[in-house]
């Protein structure tokens, strides 16, 4: 199991989809262990976006994602990471693929919607970050029919 860390960035807060996008998660058997509605400070949103400080875009997203509140979100399950990636789609929404969250509710390349970590290390660098005070270790009946034996 992989706990991921995912947040709704304010364009969709705003557009007042937020409920459409967490209920992906859930629909697909994904397991919610955090949820935040917040502000971002700014000097978080320089911590979580350190690896892109000196590009083209960095100052106009450090403004973004503190404009107005986002969802912060954990997220737990079998490759958590990589699934939620997949179900994100790519960074521009004109280029993600229809099905997925960018590509189908958006046609931004900056206001796209939604934040999910790269990697099981970025997981667990942006969780330590968004949740300082942990996540919620629950279980869930459904998840013997989400998941085959052999999946876990
Ligand atoms: P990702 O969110 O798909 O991982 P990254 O390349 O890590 O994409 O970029 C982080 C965020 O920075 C993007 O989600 C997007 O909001 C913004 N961004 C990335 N590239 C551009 C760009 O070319 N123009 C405007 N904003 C960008
Ligand atoms: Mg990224």
């Amino acid at each position: 199991m992989e706990t991921t860390f995912i947040f709704i960035k304010p364009d969709a807060v705003q557009r007042g989809l937020m409920g459409q996008i967490l209920g992906r998660f859930e629909r697909k058997g994904l397991q919610i262990v955090g949820t935040k509605l917040m502000s971002v400070p700014t000097d978080l949103a320089k911590k979580h976006y350190a690896e892109h400080e000196g590009k083209p875009f960095y100052d106009g997203l450090i403004k973004f994602v503190t404009s107005s509140p986002v969802l912060a979100i954990a997220i737990r399950g079998v490759n958590a990471v990589t699934v939620c990636r997949t179900l994100i789609g790519a960074t521009n929404g004109q280029k993600a693929d229809p099905g997925t969250i960018r590509g189908d509710f958006g046609m931004s390349g900056g206001f796209n919607m939604i934040h999910g970590s790269d990697s099981l290390e970025s997981a667990e660098r942006e969780l330590a970050l968004w949740f300082p005070e942990g996540t919620l270790d629950y279980s869930r009946t459904l998840d013997t029919w989400c998941y085959d034996p052999s999946d876990l």
